[in-house]
């Protein structure tokens, strides 16, 4: 080669060089900007030291067969005393979860006839777990059950996140453990620069991933006999099909494993918002053992085709902090061509906690705001009833820029909001639609109907209240085309002692069947031929039945009256 060439060929070099050194830079800065860098921490021999010695310490503390199969575990002296402290300050017993087995046996809770069933499945899953600031044995006890639980070839990886989480056993100690007691498994532990959020967390992982089938869980589950099959299958059958396995409960306060029996719920929501469960009856046909349809989902343990993830918009990454995501991904599923299901046969353990243990930066309502983004792009008309409950959100700046989802919605021609009520969750009730009268409801002297804050899934006394001058959502109520004076899921009953309570609404008419009178205002329960009445009632008391009397007491007005359909 002549010099010439030969010039010619170092520069070439260079240049290749240059430009492979630019691109590794600009990659670099990109990930670290937005918080992206999942990078390995680098254990210095001394910190391996003290980590051994502490697992050592740690392991020295585990008490064998306790907990075992799933039962109740219980500590004695002062560890009792630290173990119900716990609970009171984190919502868990981390004292005693540092003493069950990482690895303990669980029964299999599923159906008998469950077990009959034989899968094919040649897809692999990448599950991903996410955590801030959560309990080093709850965490590695989700690895554990994971991995136990799942055969080795449907499980390409398990992917960690770690949140920025400031309890400092989640990231070295925890990269040792991986390390030292779980080496030879494919597990990848991320730790973000910044805490980004459950959303942006999952998201990260997601990036990560390479699994046909992403499978994300809290970071407090256990999962449980072939958990993991009839997810991937129906995966592969369906490729847009969304998967919930069951999720039973472990006990915050003893970790028991405990299930509803065959029975089994599905998720709902509520107009302000919030995720509920809608339960199965035991002797309901619906409750088959296949995957049954599923109108949203409670968010933390799902299995999703990975480039279905994508396709269908993954998460609003501008979602913050905690909630919201599981209603915008159950609502964007099936108004754009997907379906969401629970998977009976597939089962899986989560510690539900009674409070939050973490809390959010500058205490935003995370929930709130995020919910608000949800019903700005999916809700269509119907955001009006969340924006009822939440006035102060609906053109709040928090809420932020919704172009992109708005854009993502169009892109995919998803169907309307109503489409998914009538098609998907027909049993909803719209508290303003297929009604006589809604509103607020008022009497004599300034009182109105309220449900005196009764909990979702709680039975109690329809009240009264001084009326508000705003529309409390205490104080809204409906009466339907089927003669229910409602709330939501509560529907006032009249009892034998002419009492009048707040019960989960059944659709068989008898006692939670009304009558109302426009001509004289009158509230009428046919069942036992009398009249709601407020005679004698004080501020936030329980209202009863009286013979009709049709005085002022018994005279009950709604803001909105619908005069044709009576
Ligand atoms: C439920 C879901 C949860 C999520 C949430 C709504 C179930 C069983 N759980 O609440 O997954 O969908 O509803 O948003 O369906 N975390 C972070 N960063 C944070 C806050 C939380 O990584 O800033 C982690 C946390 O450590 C946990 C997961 O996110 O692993 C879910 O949080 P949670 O367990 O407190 O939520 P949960 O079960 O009350
Ligand atoms: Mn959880």
């Amino acid at each position: 080669m002549n010099t010439f060439g030969c010039i010619r060929l170092k520069r070439i070099y260079f240049k290749t060089f240059f430009i492979a050194a630019c691109v590794f830079l600009l990659i670099f800065y990109m990930k670290r900007l937005s918080g992206h860098i999942g990078n390995e921490i680098d254990l210095i021999p001394e910190e391996l030291k003290r980590f051994e010695l502490e697992l050592q310490e740690y392991e020295k503390g585990i008490m064998p067969l306790l907990g075992e199969n799933g039962e109740a575990a219980n500590l004695n002296g002062v560890d009792r005393v630290n173990g119900e402290a716990a609970l009171k300050k984190v919502a868990l017993n981390t004292v005693l979860s540092d003493r069950v087995p990482l690895n303990r046996t669980l029964k299999d809770p599923r159906h008998r006839k469950c077990r009959e069933f034989k899968y094919k499945t040649t897809l692999k899953a990448s599950v991903i777990i996410i955590f801030y600031n959560e309990l080093l044995s709850a965490v590695l006890r989700t690895i554990w059950s994971v991995i136990l639980q799942s055969p080795a070839n449907l499980l390409r990886e398990i992917i960690l996140v770690n949140d920025a989480s400031t309890d400092d056993k989640l990231n070295g100690l925890l990269q040792y453990y991986l390390d030292t007691r779980l080496k030879g498994h494919d597990i990848k532990l991320f730790h973000l620069k910044h805490r980004m959020g459950l959303i942006r967390a999952r998201l990260h992982g997601a990036r990560a991933a390479s699994g046909d089938v992403l499978i994300f869980l809290d970071a407090h589950c256990e999962a449980t006999k072939e958990w993991i099959e009839p997810l991937i299958a129906r995966i592969e059958e369906e490729r847009t099909a969304v998967l919930v396995p069951i999720i039973d409960v472990i006990e915050a306060n003893n970790l028991a494993y405990s299930t509803n029996g065959d029975s089994y719920q599905l998720g709902g929501f509520t107009w302000s918002g919030h995720f509920t469960w809608i339960d199965m009856q035991k002797d309901s046909d619906k409750l088959t053992l296949t995957p049954v349809k599923s109108p949203t989902m409670a968010g933390g343990l799902f299995a999703i085709d990975r480039k279905y993830f994508w396709e269908i918009g993954s998460y609003d990454e501008q979602m913050d902090g905690w909630g919201g995501e599981n209603l915008e991904m159950s609502f964007r599923i099936w108004q754009c061509g997907g379906r969401l299901e629970t998977v009976p046969c597939s089962r899986v353990g989560h510690i539900f906690r009674d409070f939050h243990p973490y809390s959010f930066p500058d205490n935003k309502d995370t929930h709130g705001i995020n919910t608000a983004r949800l019903a700005h792009v999916w809700m269509d008309d119907y955001k009006r009833l969340f924006f009822m409950y939440q006035p102060t959100l609906e053109d709040n700046p928090m809420i932020g820029d919704l172009a992109h989802r708005k854009q993502l919605r169009q892109k995919l021609r998803c169907k309307s909001f109503k489409w998914y009520l009538e098609n998907v969750y027909p049993e909803k009730f719209v508290p303003d639609e297929n009604v006589y009268a809604h509103g607020q409801v008022k009497t004599k002297n300034e009182m109105c109907l309220d449900d005196l804050q009764l909990g979702d899934d709680k039975v109690g006394p329809l009240g009264v209240y001084m009326c508000h001058d705003f529309l409390a959502m205490t104080q809204y109520f409906s009466l339907s085309f089927k003669g229910e004076l409602r709330k939501e899921n509560h529907c006032a009953e009249a009892f034998s002692n002419f009492n009048v309570q707040l019960t989960e609404c059944h659709s068989h008419k008898r006692e939670q069947f009304w009558k109302y009178f426009p001509e004289n205002r009158t509230l009428y329960n046919p069942s036992f031929r009398k009249c709601l009445s407020s005679e004698g009632v004080k501020n936030s008391g329980g209202l009863k039945l009286d013979f009709c009397k049709k005085k002022g007491y018994q005279e009950w007005t709604f803001t909105h009256l619908n005069l044709t359909a009576f």
